[in-house]
């Protein structure tokens, strides 16, 4: 027990002692709780560990939040937890207020070392009667803990007494931590173009589930997305075309970093992609004189792919990459850039190997960890750069042998942008189709022989050849992308298809408070709110 633990763990007590004895001051009410069961709340993530304690903990007007105050993270991650309590209940629960007079029960955010494990996103919440402690030893865990809290709290409220609603929330322990630290989903704003705040959007709800990765596809023959001051041209021309001949767009320097604090103020980074030497056309029809496909250009507003190449013998075409790359990395945080790599058809072989092997080095150059689709692993690149899985099982092989760190994303089973069936409204069907149980039955941890030693996590990309806009992004994605959060998140044991289907059901009545327009698989028994907890309270 180090000493910040046992100075915090009186804190607690301290303010335990107070606000339990201005209760007595006010008469002590004596709430009764019908048995609990921690460990069949609907949560997805399923955690690590659960234990019950079958007692309630009443979360109302007089519950205050508390957090470590020492750094502003936690107090942050306090008043956002304050702010979802009050979208999800009216409730509006003070944070880090001294004042503590009718406070019953408290939510305490602690920063400490966790008793039971560790690792950056590590958490531990225990639910007692009077008390909520959230323990870990880093903002991440502590904001992974508050989203399993959010979950815990029921939809509706005991309406017994219209004046102080209860929301009962089950007593008992959760320790838990994720068993891969990339979690991710990818996002095409390029075949179809989307705002801010979808983008937003999107992160908060990938949040709830715990996705720490998105990553956004900024550039591919139809479109270019982010503004490049060195090469204005790239959005101006690059920027204005989209699949079916819509109006395009991109993001400012200003935007995408907005979207960059966003995500970080939910403790997601954003990869960003400039797919290349393949995906280009865009790109070379802004500055001619980059393409290599001695093709004439003109803007690509279809869906096949595979023509386009940069010319990877002229220097240009490395001093323009050098600007991209150097602009964006400087406006991402993360440790990663992406450079594509795949399906550059009209690339010679020994091309794109030269072309991958030097691009390698300027990601490198600008303090980046190089991200590719699995083709990158035929040239000689480095064991720290990472292959991203997606169709190729010899690829992957050869990513393995050069002792790579692998993404899973294999097509036929975490494609975002395949049908859920033939009937489907949105969606391609190359891959397969994947209803709701074939995105989550499978197991990343030993698919197509990949040594799980290797794999750095999972991601599930959404293209946009066949999807506009948010309505159209949400049927595809959910439910498809709350059971790709579990498979990252749990371990193999804890999962099973009959029990996450049940969890599933149960998301309902978030997706519609969100306004989420879901596909509703008839896999699913979709259920509406669970009917509030009966308990007595006597003054
Ligand atoms: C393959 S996956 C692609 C994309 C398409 C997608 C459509 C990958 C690395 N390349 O260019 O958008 O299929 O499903």
């Amino acid at each position: 027990m180090t000493s910040s633990y046992t100075i915090k763990t009186l804190i607690i007590l301290l303010l335990a002692t107070t606000f339990i004895s201005c209760a007595e001051k006010k008469q002590k009410r004596v709430i009764n709780f019908p048995k609990t069961d921690l460990t069949t709340k609907n949560l997805i993530p399923k955690p690590l560990k659960m234990v019950s304690t079958n007692g309630g903990f009443a979360l109302d007007k007089f519950t205050a939040i508390y957090t470590t105050k020492d750094t502003a993270d936690f107090e942050e991650i306090g008043l956002f937890l304050a702010e979802k309590i009050k979208a999800k209940t009216n409730l509006e629960l003070p944070v880090n207020i001294d004042k503590i007079e009718n406070i019953e029960s408290i939510i305490y955010i602690n920063k400490s070392k966790n008793a039971h494990l560790d690792g950056l996103e590590a958490y531990e919440l225990n639910i007692n009667q009077d008390s909520v402690i959230i323990t870990s030893n880093t903002p991440q865990g502590a904001f992974r803990a508050i989203q399993t809290f959010r979950q815990l709290i029921p939809e509706t409220s005991n309406d017994t007494l219209a004046e102080n609603k209860i929301w009962t929330i089950a007593t008992g322990q959760i320790i838990d931590k994720p068993q891969f630290e990339y979690r991710g989903a990818m996002l095409d704003v390029s075949r179809h173009f989307f705002s801010v705040k979808d983008v937003k959007k999107y992160i908060d709800l990938l949040a709830y589930y715990k996705y720490n990765t998105l990553h956004l596809h900024l550039s591919d023959d139809q479109g270019w997305r982010i503004e490049i001051k060195s090469w204005p041209k790239l959005t101006e021309i690059g920027g204005q075309t989209e699949v079916g001949g819509e109006s395009g767009g991109f993001y400012t320097q200003e935007e995408y970093t907005d979207i960059v604090n966003y995500a970080a103020s939910q403790y997601i980074m954003i990869v960003p992609e400039i797919d290349m030497p393949g995906h280009t056309n865009a790109a070379s029809l802004s500055y001619p004189i980059l393409n290599g496909n001695g093709k004439t250009l003109k803007p690509y507003e279809g869906m096949r792919v595979g023509f386009s190449t940069f010319d990877t013998r002229k220097d240009t075409v490395y001093t323009l990459i050098d600007d991209v790359v150097r602009e964006i990395a400087a406006l991402s945080p993360g440790p990663y850039f992406h450079i594509g790599g795949d399906e550059s058809h009209a690339t010679k072989k020994e091309d794109y190997i030269y072309f991958v092997n030097k691009v390698e080095k300027i990601v490198q150059k600008h303090g980046k960890i190089m991200i590719g689709w699995d083709e990158i692993a035929s040239a000689d690149v480095d064991s720290t750069s990472i292959s991203q899985f997606w169709s190729s099982k010899e690829n992957a092989q050869k990513a393995v042998q050069k002792n790579m760190k692998i993404i899973m994303s294999p097509a036929k089973k975490a494609y975002l942008d395949m049908k859920y069936d033939t009937q489907s409204k949105h969606g391609l069907n190359w891959a397969g189709l994947i209803p709701t149980d074939t995105a989550y039955i499978w197991t990343p941890e030993s698919y197509e022989g990949v040594p799980l030693k290797n794999i750095l996590g999972i991601e599930a990309p959404l293209w946009s050849e066949t999807i506009s806009n948010i309505e159209e992004l949400e049927y595809l994605a959910f439910p498809r992308a709350i059971g790709y959060a579990e498979l990252s998140w749990t371990t193999q044991e804890n999962r099973d298809w009959e029990n996450y289907k049940i969890r599933l059901a149960h998301q309902k009545p978030f997706l519609n408070r969100m306004k989420v327009n879901f596909y509703p698989s008839p896999l699913i028994d979709w259920k509406e709110s669970e009917e509030p907890y009966e308990i007595i309270i006597k003054n």
